[in-house]
């Protein structure tokens, strides 16, 4: 088996050609479907008569969602690159394609989608455009095939393109020893935790040993499934779910690598790095980055052995913030730390052994570095500092900002104060694992209350707020709305809650537009014995796939739709008033008041008088 990936810009029918292909919907969450946009990877398999079969990776398309992409992206060997026809290559099809440039990708086909949107007359030239953009990059030279999921236009000539390249794959290393990358982690009732991934090598039988890490717990493989089907062996190249006893959901998330005990963990790797065309002369020798590997991703600094120099690829040391496996040879992307742009890629070339790198500390550095640890899980300014260290202040903070840099300080806001890595290392620890289990517990809440954590950590709230924040800023935890949570975390509800909101969200299809009323909604809430009803309504919220309006509820697909037909009304008659906005909609003046204000109130629309204007033109 191998493993087919699409890649594309937001909307442009990845999903929807997985689903043609597949008869699988990628899109596992309400949230996905409801919103139709992409969040997390999904998953479908392939299959055809003459049992070549292939995983498929669907990946999302929205830039907000890249890092979610990156931990599906090292896995991919057949890359579908989607391009609508009626769009042409965006600015994700480029990101995309620049990321999979420096995986494992071996064979691309580019899918020139929604090809019924385009005139005959006018695919000739659809087609040469996205072969001009595309040259120099992987895609350069790989077919186009126009398709439309709607007429199913191209589709059986996709088949046969995709039949072709996954029989004339290579077996994936198959003697090597196992690598796992784990991106999904579930607990399924009566069996205990799940972990699923892309088996990168090798191979893995029932029963068999392996190690979890970072961490170095060792599991014991109790069964292994491949799409649904039980098997007893599997190897590299297949989409593998594998149960753990004795393992707690909260113990093991995305990036984490199930893997062979020959491998070690380290925090120093040498690499060889190609920076993308241009990005070296922005970059500095140590440059604090996000590097993906695996379905990973690692914190830490990429040091260059020399800035200067001809061409963009120069050997480096990868300096991590906490140990991880890597493996000569393996591929990986990065990014800056903040914002978060790509930089470039490489290849491990050696894994050294853990605190290599520590040699060359001064003595003003090993004072500062013993004052802070003395301070413990105080925070301390660089003044304080300096004083217990016998060092000038100035001296201090420039000390103290390469040592931010490095990832062995932690800096706090309001007032900027350090806490050393080695004394927060528990706090992050228990904050992390505490929120991890959290998000297994109640998978369908946004994540967790600072307040939640101060307590279940028993530390002050307003320390375990600094420290947050601070995580956040880091790139390791997200906030949204007051709640925090991992990375890689994205809500989901239970299938009661699903059932719950499809049936009291329910759109009547004679009446497209007509909302559903929030205190029937909050009322059958209550009554409902179905747990975290109230939690989920509020990521349902969140993340817009409900919205409230006044007193009603909508569907975001609702108000998408609203706002649509809106738009083209308001650019049409350049004002107009709530009875024109009622007729336009097919609504009744009860919903078309408020809706023109929550309309106003988001910044759609303005009000002057009786009359509405588009705040674009205002
Ligand atoms: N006309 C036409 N529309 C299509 C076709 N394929 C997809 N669409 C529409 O395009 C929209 C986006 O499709 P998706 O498949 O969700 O796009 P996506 O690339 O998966 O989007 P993200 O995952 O959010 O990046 C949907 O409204 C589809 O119905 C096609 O072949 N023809
Ligand atoms: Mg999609």
């Amino acid at each position: 088996m191998h493993i087919i990936g699409t890649a594309g810009h937001v909307d442009h029918g990845k999903s929807s050609l997985v689903r043609a292909l597949t008869g699988t919907d990628p899109d596992r969450w309400i949230e996905e479907r409801v919103r139709g946009m992409t969040l997390d990877l999904g998953f479908a398999h392939l299959r055809f008569g003459d049992g070549v079969e292939a995983g498929i990776i669907d990946v999302p398309g929205h830039e907000r969602f890249l890092h979610n992409m990156l931990a599906g992206a090292a896995g991919m060997e057949v890359l579908l690159l989607v391009v609508a026809a009626n769009e042409g290559p965006a600015a994700q099809t480029l990101e995309h394609l620049a990321i999979l440039g420096y995986l494992n990708v071996r064979h691309t086909i580019v899918v020139l989608s929604k090809i019924d949107l385009v005139a005959a007359g006018e695919r000739a030239n659809a087609q040469a455009r996205v072969r001009e953009v595309l040259g120099g990059t992987v895609a350069d030279g790989a077919p186009v095939i126009g398709v439309s999921t709607r007429t199913n236009e191209g589709l059986d000539t996709l088949r046969e393109a995709i039949h072709a390249a996954l029989a004339a794959l290579p077996a994936r290393a198959p003697e090597a020893p196992p690598f796992l990358p784990v991106d999904r982690v579930f607990a399924l009732a009566g069996h205990g935790t799940i972990v699923t991934g892309t088996l990168m090598q090798g191979r893995i039988a029932t029963g068999e040993a392996l190690v979890l890490q970072p961490g170095g717990r060792h599991v014991r493989v109790r069964s292994l499934q491949v799409f649904g089907e039980k098997r007893d062996a599997v190897s590299g190249g297949m989409r593998v779910a594998v149960n753990l006893p004795g393992v707690e959901v909260g113990d093991v998330a995305r990036g984490d690598v199930l893997a062979a005990p020959e491998f070690a963990t380290s925090t120093n790797v040498r690499v060889r790095f190609r920076a993308l065309p241009g990005k070296l002369a922005a970059m500095r020798r140590r440059t604090p980055v996000r590097a993906y590997f695996g379905s990973a991703e690692l914190l830490g600094t990429l040091a260059l052995d020399a800035l200067e120099g001809a061409g963009d690829e120069r050997a480096a040391t990868l300096t991590l913030r906490a140990p991880a496996i890597t493996v000569p040879g393996q591929a990986f992307v990065v990014r800056r730390l903040t914002p978060k742009v790509l930089l470039g890629g490489g290849t491990v070339e050696a894994v050294a052994a853990a605190g290599a790198e520590e040699a060359d500390e001064t003595p003003d550095v090993a004072a500062l570095r013993t004052a802070l640890v003395a301070a413990g899980l105080q925070p301390k300014t660089a003044a304080e500092l300096g004083a217990a260290a016998n060092v000038r202040e100035a001296r201090a903070a420039a000390i103290l900002d390469e040592l931010v840099a490095a990832g062995r300080v932690m800096v706090l806001a309001r007032p900027v104060a350090f806490l050393a890595i080695e004394a927060t290392a528990d706090v992050l620890a228990r904050i992390e694992a505490f929120v991890r289990t959290r998000q297994a517990e109640r998978p369908w809440a946004l994540g967790v209350t600072s307040l939640a954590i101060a307590r279940a950590i028993a530390l002050d709230e307003p320390l375990v707020i600094r420290v947050l924040v601070s995580l956040v800023d880091d790139g390791r935890l997200a906030q949204r709305l007051g709640y925090y949570a991992t990375l890689d975390f994205s809500p989901s509800l239970s299938p009661e809650q699903r059932a719950f909101f499809e049936r009291y969200t329910a759109i009547d299809p004679a009446q497209p537009v007509v909302p559903n009323s929030l205190e029937v909604l909050v009322t059958e809430m209550r009554r409902s014995a179905i747990p975290g009803l109230s939690q989920a309504f509020d990521t349902l919220v969140a993340t817009g796939a409900l919205v409230k309006v006044g007193t009603d509820v909508y569907r975001g697909t609702q108000i998408a739709d609203i706002r649509a037909r809106l738009e083209t009304l308001l650019r049409r008659e350049k004002q107009i008033t709530v009875s024109a906005f009622r007729d336009a909609i097919g609504s009744s003046r009860k919903y078309a008041v408020p809706l023109m204000e929550w309309f106003d109130a988001t910044g759609v629309t303005l009000r002057s008088g009786d009359l509405r204007v588009l705040r674009e033109h205002a």
